[in-house]
């Protein structure tokens, strides 16, 4: 019944030559009303219940480490619930990523719901790419707010410019990256930068290498975010850096060989 209702992101939105270039240099740029009031809705009704059904988290806050205070994290929903697919796949937003990344075709890396409690820690900071085993620095996400939010929930936080560079440092989020890439940022004087204000449905989207990071949520309300990985088609599986993007090869990649093309069947191209 549920799917019946669900507004279909089939359709494609324009992006102007400012925001793309913007994108391209700064590593990272805001793009409002992607969906509308009704479409954000609609969703995060569906995003919520899929959320709160697969999270495994069940530790108290106090009991958690700084990677596990700083959100809940579930992983690829649109696996395993089909409305949640109808968002994932959706090709207004794969369109956008095509576009900002400059390229005719992108695959799905994988989605990710991030819901900072209330009272959650701060995100380190930290550049994904490092996670994974992808021969292209064209790769971007989108994050997008399911609720209106302000600074203080745990706003995204950008270091501009910080793409250009590739791999910082071999380092996981932890305290660790926050202390070494918070130097990193401070003694390069790259402009640290976040939106003050996020209405639902308006979505950040960065590079797989630019370094971001949110602070805790001070509010009472659990901070909805739900994001997706695209990457540019094309791209090849490389030789694993490290543990995190051996994982990752197995996970999101089936476990296809180095060398070939990142292409399975959990990447679809979706525009
Ligand atoms: O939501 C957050 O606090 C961090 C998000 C993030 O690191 C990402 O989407 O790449």
């Amino acid at each position: 019944m549920e799917t019946m209702k669900l507004p279909l992101l089939n359709d494609t939105k324009k992006i102007d030559d400012a925001t793309i270039q913007s994108f391209r240099k700064n590593g990272h740029t805001l793009i409002p009303g992607i969906l509308s009031r009704e479409e954000v809705d609609a969703y995060r009704n569906v995003i919520n219940n899929a959320a709160y059904k697969y999270n495994t988290e069940t530790r108290a806050m106090e009991d958690r480490d700084t990677y596990g205070k700083a959100f809940l994290q579930i992983m690829n929903l649109w696996e395993v619930d089909e409305d949640v697919r109808k968002f994932t796949l959706a090709k207004r937003f794969a369109k956008i990523a095509a576009d900002l990344l400059g390229v005719e075709h992108v695959r799905i890396y994988h989605d990710q719901a991030l819901y900072k409690e209330a009272g959650g820690g701060l995100t380190p900071w930290h550049q994904d790419q490092y996670y994974w085993p992808l021969d292209t620095p064209n790769t971007v996400t989108m994050w997008m707010p399911l609720i209106d939010i302000t600074e203080e929930m745990g706003m995204l936080t950008f270091a501009s410019g910080t793409h250009k560079t590739g791999m910082v440092d071999s380092v996981a989020i932890s305290d660790e990256s926050e202390k070494m890439l918070d130097e990193y940022v401070k003694q390069n004087g790259y402009p640290v930068t976040r939106p003050q204000h996020m209405n639902a449905g308006d979505a950040t989207w960065h590079y797989g290498w630019t370094l971001h990071c949110a602070p805790g949520n001070a509010s009472a309300s659990t901070r909805e975010v739900m994001t997706i990985i695209y990457f540019a088609d094309g791209a090849k599986i490389m030789t694993p850096k490290n543990e995190n993007q051996e994982a990752d090869r197995q996970r999101w990649l089936c476990g296809t060989e180095p060398g070939s093309d990142a292409a399975s069947t959990l990447n679809p191209v979706v525009v």
